[in-house]
C-alpha cells in the first residue's frame, strides 16, 4: 500500500523516534553504572579481646572492598572506633596481607606509631583513623605507596594508638617519605615527633619499651 505523502513522512518520523529509543536502550544497558575502583583490594579485620584464647585467634576478616562506594558503605555502617570497647582493634590491610607480625609482607616490616592521650579519642581519634585510611585507599605516598602493607587502630584505656605499617625497615627512604607524609595528612604540627618501630623490636620489647628506628 503507498501511503500519502504527508504519512510516509509521519511513518518515517515514527521510525526514527523508534531507532532513537531502541539505541537509547541498548546505550543504557551497555554503560551500567560503575562504581570507582580503588588500585588495591583491601581487607577489613576486627580484634576483640578474649584473654582465654590465643591473640590469633581473637582476629577476625569482616569483609574486603576495592571501590571508593564500597569503602563508604563500610564505614558508615561499623562503629566509629572511638565507640569501641578497650581492648578492640580495627585493622584494615592490602587483600592478602595478614594484619599480623608473622606475615611474609610484615616480617621484615614496621609502623609508625601514632600514640595519642585518654583525652585525644573523643577529640582526634575518629579524624585520624578515617585520615589514616584515606591516605592507605588513595595511595598517598606516591612512588612509595607498594611499602604500604595496612593500618591498626588499637583501642585502650590506657591510650589509643594508630599505625601505618610498611615492609621493609630498610627500605629508608621509603620510610622517611611515607612518614613525612602521613605526618602531614594528620596535620600533626611541626614539633609533634612520631616514631618508626620494627616489628621485630615490638615483637621481642622488654620492659623498657621499643627503640624507635626513625623519626620525624
Ligand atoms: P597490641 O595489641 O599490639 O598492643 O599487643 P597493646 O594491647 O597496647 O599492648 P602493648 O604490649 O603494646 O602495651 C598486645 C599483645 O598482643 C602483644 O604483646 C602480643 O602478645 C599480641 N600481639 C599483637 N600483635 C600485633 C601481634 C602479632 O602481630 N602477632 C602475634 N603473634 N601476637 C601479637
Amino acid at each position: 500500500m503507498r501511503l500519502h505523502p504527508d504519512y510516509a513522512d509521519l511513518a518515517a518520523l515514527q521510525e526514527s523516534e523508534e531507532t532513537r529509543k531502541s539505541s537509547r536502550k541498548e546505550i543504557l544497558i551497555v554503560q551500567p553504572y560503575m562504581k570507582h575502583p580503588l588500585q588495591n583490594r583491601w581487607t577489613l579485620w576486627f580484634y576483640k579481646n578474649d584473654k582465654n584464647k590465643p591473640w590469633q585467634a581473637n582476629l577476625r576478616l569482616v569483609t574486603k572492598f576495592d571501590t571508593v562506594e564500597d569503602f563508604w558503605a563500610l564505614y558508615n555502617h561499623i562503629q566509629l572506633a572511638s565507640r569501641l570497647m578497650s581492648g578492640c582493634d580495627y585493622a584494615v590491610f592490602k587483600d592478602g596481607i595478614e594484619p599480623m607480625w608473622e606475615d611474609n609482607r610484615n616480617k621484615c616490616g614496621g609502623r609508625w606509631l601514632i600514640t595519642l592521650s585518654k583525652q585525644q579519642r573523643m577529640l582526634e581519634l575518629d579524624q585520624y583513623w578515617l585520615e589514616t585510611l584515606l591516605c592507605l585507599i588513595g595511595e598517598a605516598f606516591d612512588d612509595y605507596s607498594n611499602d604500604i602493607c595496612g593500618a591498626v587502630i588499637n583501642v585502650r584505656a590506657k591510650g589509643d594508638k594508630i599505625a601505618i605499617w610498611t615492609c621493609d625497615t630498610e627500605n629508608e627512604e621509603a620510610v622517611l617519605h611515607i612518614g613525612k607524609t602521613y605526618k602531614e595528612r594528620l596535620g600533626l604540627p611541626m614539633k609533634v615527633v612520631i616514631g618508626y618501630q620494627a616489628h621485630a623490636d615490638t615483637a621481642t620489647k622488654s620492659g623498657l619499651g621499643v627503640k624507635n628506628k626513625f623519626v620525624v
